[in-house]
């Protein structure tokens, strides 16, 4: 793989997977959103975005998103969990998906919930409880439709000509392009050095201060008090579930919206760069 040029336009090697180059934006890139619904449409009205809440034909509730004229939604992964609205966010991703307004890429807690679905043993904690509750109050077939739209997500993307990649852990350049399991687990969980610090979570290495590679990458999972912009990467995780504030990247812009939570819904959030969770 060439050493500058994975990921763009001049790299053929885009596994189809997570190729959507021909998405050219402009994007809105929201991610870490944990159920903060809320929160969510408010930031979605200051981009210029309209959300309505209507029923299908056959009654079902649904979340249509339209977007200001030519941009495009890009949901950045950790969806569920912690938070307090995790099924309108749910159907507003699968809403945008189905009606082509915007794209998604899983975060680790929509993977660990996709797994549970999928009636895999995982460990329920950090949030996972509260996502479950909601769901089961909703009629089993959500659960079918929640499982559908998360079997059916990209591990990342490469966006626009190849400028632009949206991963919620971020993605070192070696791994840009592929769909291997380590790119997955990279996109999904981040770099992780297999040690652990004094409380015990993951300790993750900072791949961004170290990256040099020619395709943008935005990233999150990681939470910060302001956005993080290192190098070609920024980190738009800013803790919103933990009392932070919800954050849109603007591309090609290059500039942050933010408003801050309307409420802490979790207690236990840290904003120093280290992990919150080890949602794995
Ligand atoms: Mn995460």
């Amino acid at each position: 793989m060439s050493e500058r040029l994975a990921g763009t336009e001049a790299n053929p090697t885009i596994a189809p997977a997570v190729d959507f180059r021909r998405f050219h934006g402009p994007f809105d890139i929201i991610g870490d959103i944990h159920g903060c619904y809320d929160e969510l449409r408010a930031l979605l009205g200051d981009l210029g975005y309209r959300v309505s809440e209507e029923r299908e034909a056959d009654g079902e509730p649904a979340i249509r998103v339209a977007p200001p004229e030519g941009r495009m939604l890009v949901l950045l992964g950790d969806l569920v969990d912690r938070g307090p609205l995790v099924v309108p966010t749910l159907r507003l991703a699968m809403g945008v998906l189905r009606d082509g307004t915007g794209l998604c890429a899983p975060g680790n807690h929509d993977d660990k919930l996709r797994r549970w679905l999928l009636g895999r043993p995982v460990h329920i904690a950090h949030g996972l409880r509260t996502s479950i509750d909601q769901l089961e109050a909703e009629p089993p077939a959500f659960c079918d439709r929640t499982l559908a739209f998360l079997q059916g997500l990209p591990p990342y993307l490469v966006l626009d000509r190849g400028r632009l990649i949206c991963a919620h852990a971020g993605l070192p350049l070696a791994a840009q392009g592929r769909d291997d399991r380590r790119a997955r687990d990279l996109a999904l969980f981040g770099v992780a050095t297999g040690e652990r610090d004094e409380a015990g979570y993951p300790v993750r290495i900072r791949w961004a201060e170290t990256y040099r590679g020619e395709a943008f990458v935005v990233y999150g999972h990681t939470p910060v008090r302001r956005p993080e912009w290192i190098g070609n990467t920024v980190n738009i995780d800013t803790g919103c579930v933990f009392g932070g504030s919800l954050t849109a990247l603007r591309w090609p812009e290059r500039e942050t919206v933010s408003i801050p939570a309307f409420r802490v819904y979790d207690p236990s959030g840290r904003f120093d760069g280290r992990p919150t969770d080890d949602a794995s």
